[in-house]
C-alpha cells in the first residue's frame, strides 16, 4: 500500500478511536442506538469547488417543482456567490433575490441549541440532568434529560402532527393565535409518548419548545433577548430577528406560498403569521447572508467552546439511508462526493430553508424556496447542497442517489403516520 494511503488509513483509524471515546465516557449521550460514525474532529479534505451552473439548475428544478422562487448563497474562501430564480412576490412579480428575509423554520432549533449549550458551559444547566429539575412537574417522566430534548430522543410526541393534519385549515386555525409554551406542551402530552426516554430518535417540535422554556427559566429573559445578546449581536446579524407574536416580516422579504393538499387548488399566501405554534422550535426570521454567517461561525468555533461544539456534533442516524444524522440541534448530511455538511433544514408555511456549512465552517450554503407542503420542491432545493459542496449537478428527479432521499424526511415520516 502506498505510504500516503497508509497514513490516511492510520489517521482514519485514530479518528474512529478518538470519536468513540466521548461516547463511552458519556453513555447517556444519546441512548442505546447512539453511534458516532466518524470523527467530527479530524480535518476532512477540502470539498470540490462549488458549481454555479449546477446551483442554478437546482434552483430551476425547485421552481419547476412548484416553488414561485428560489435562492441560494454560498460563502467560502472563493468569495460570495448568490443566485436566484423566479419571484419573491407573485402579486407584483418582483424577482427573488438574495437580500430577501424569510422565515427559517427549524433552523431556529440550531439558534436555540447554541443558546442552551452556552448556558451549559456557564454551568447554569446540565446536559444530562432531568428537565424536571429545572421545570418541576412539567414532563411526565423524570428520566427525560436536557440532552434528550436537543437530540430528539425524549419520546415527547410532536403536537404539530395533529395541528397540521389538514394543511390549510390547520394553518388558518393557528396563523393569528398566540400560544404559551405550556399550551404547546399540553397539546403534546395529550398524545401517547413515541419512545422511552433516550431510546430512539423521533423528531418533535415539542423538544425545542421545552428548550425555549429552559432558556427562559435559566436566564430570566425571553428567548428573543437571549438570541439577540448571545448570537445576533455578537455576529452582527442585521437581518435576523425573533418577533413573536408579531405577524409581519419587516424589511425586504420574500412572500411565502403554501400548497394546499388538494391538487390544483390555488397557492395560499402564508407570509403573515405569528408562528406561535413553533416559537423556539421555528419562529426566527433571517436572510441568506446572515444564515451563512451563522453556520460558518458555529462550525468555525466562534459561538461555543470546543467541548460544547463537540457535544453538538455527536451524531446519531436520523434515517435509514445512513446519510442523515442528528446531533444536538444540528443535522449532518453526507453528500454524494463524501463531503459532510452540518446545519439545519426548515419548513414553515410558505418557506423551505437549508443552512449548512463544512466542518471547518469555511464554506457555507443558505438556500430558500418560498413555498411548502410540496415535498418535490424541498427535495429539489436540497440539490443546492450537491452543487455547493460537491460541484455536482443534482440527480434528475426520480434517479437513484442522494437527491431522491426525501429532503423533508422528518415531515414525510410524520405525514405518513
Ligand atoms: C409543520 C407543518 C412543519 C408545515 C414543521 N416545521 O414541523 C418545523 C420544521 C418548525 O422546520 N421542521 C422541519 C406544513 C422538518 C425541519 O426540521 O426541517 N405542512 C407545510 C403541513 C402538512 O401542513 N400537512 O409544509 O408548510
Amino acid at each position: 500500500m502506498p505510504l500516503n494511503r497508509r497514513l490516511a488509513l492510520g489517521a482514519a483509524l485514530l479518528a474512529v478511536v478518538a470519536a468513540a471515546a466521548p461516547v463511552s465516557a458519556a453513555p447517556a449521550a444519546a441512548g442505546a442506538a447512539a453511534l458516532v460514525t466518524r470523527s467530527e474532529k479530524a480535518a476532512p479534505p477540502a470539498p470540490p469547488a462549488a458549481d454555479l451552473q449546477a446551483l442554478v439548475q437546482a434552483l430551476r428544478n425547485t421552481t419547476a417543482a412548484g416553488a414561485p422562487g428560489a435562492v441560494a448563497r454560498i460563502t467560502g474562501p472563493g468569495g460570495v456567490r448568490s443566485r436566484a430564480v423566479g419571484v419573491r412576490d407573485r402579486a407584483t412579480g418582483a424577482p427573488m433575490d438574495a437580500g430577501s428575509r424569510f422565515r427559517i423554520g427549524s433552523v431556529t432549533k440550531t439558534f436555540s441549541a447554541v443558546v442552551l449549550l452556552q448556558l451549559v458551559s456557564e454551568e447554569k444547566i446540565r446536559l444530562d440532568a432531568p428537565v424536571n429539575r429545572y421545570l418541576p412537574g412539567l414532563l411526565p417522566d423524570d428520566r427525560i434529560t436536557v440532552r434528550h430534548l436537543l437530540s430528539h430522543r425524549s419520546g415527547l410526541p410532536d403536537y404539530t402532527d395533529a395541528m397540521f393534519a389538514r394543511t390549510v385549515p390547520g394553518f388558518e386555525a393557528v396563523r393569528t393565535k398566540v400560544f404559551s409554551y405550556r399550551d404547546l406542551v399540553n397539546l403534546s402530552l395529550k398524545e401517547p409518548r413515541t419512545t422511552a426516554p433516550g431510546a430512539a430518535y423521533a423528531y418533535s417540535n415539542t423538544n425545542f419548545v421545552v428548550v425555549g422554556m429552559l432558556i427562559e427559566k435559566a436566564t430570566g429573559h425571553s428567548v428573543a433577548k437571549e438570541y439577540e445578546r448571545r448570537v445576533i449581536k455578537p455576529l452582527g446579524l442585521r437581518n435576523t430577528s425573533y418577533v413573536h407574536p408579531a405577524t409581519r416580516i419587516e424589511g425586504p422579504h420574500a412572500r411565502g406560498y403554501l400548497h394546499p393538499d388538494e391538487a390544483g387548488a390555488p397557492l395560499v399566501d402564508s407570509t403573515e403569521q405569528t408562528v406561535s405554534w413553533a416559537q423556539s422550535a421555528g419562529a426566527v426570521i433571517s436572510d441568506p447572508a446572515d444564515l451563512n454567517t451563522f453556520t460558518s461561525a458555529l462550525l468555525g468555533g466562534r459561538l461555543l467552546p470546543a467541548r460544547m461544539l463537540d457535544a453538538m456534533l455527536t451524531m446519531t442516524p436520523a434515517d435509514t439511508t445512513r446519510t442523515r444524522f442528528y446531533g444536538l440541534g444540528l443535522r449532518r448530511y453526507d453528500l454524494s462526493c463524501g463531503t459532510s455538511v452540518y446545519g439545519h433544514t426548515g419548513t414553515v408555511q410558505g418557506f423551505y430553508t437549508y443552512a449548512f456549512a463544512t466542518r471547518d465552517g469555511r464554506r457555507s450554503l443558505a438556500a430558500m424556496a418560498n413555498t411548502s407542503n410540496r415535498g418535490a420542491a424541498n427535495t429539489a432545493l436540497g440539490g443546492t447542497l450537491e452543487a455547493a459542496f460537491c460541484g455536482k449537478l443534482p440527480a434528475p428527479a426520480g434517479a437513484r442517489g442522494f437527491t431522491v432521499a426525501p429532503a423533508d424526511a422528518d415531515l414525510r415520516e410524520r405525514d405518513a403516520r
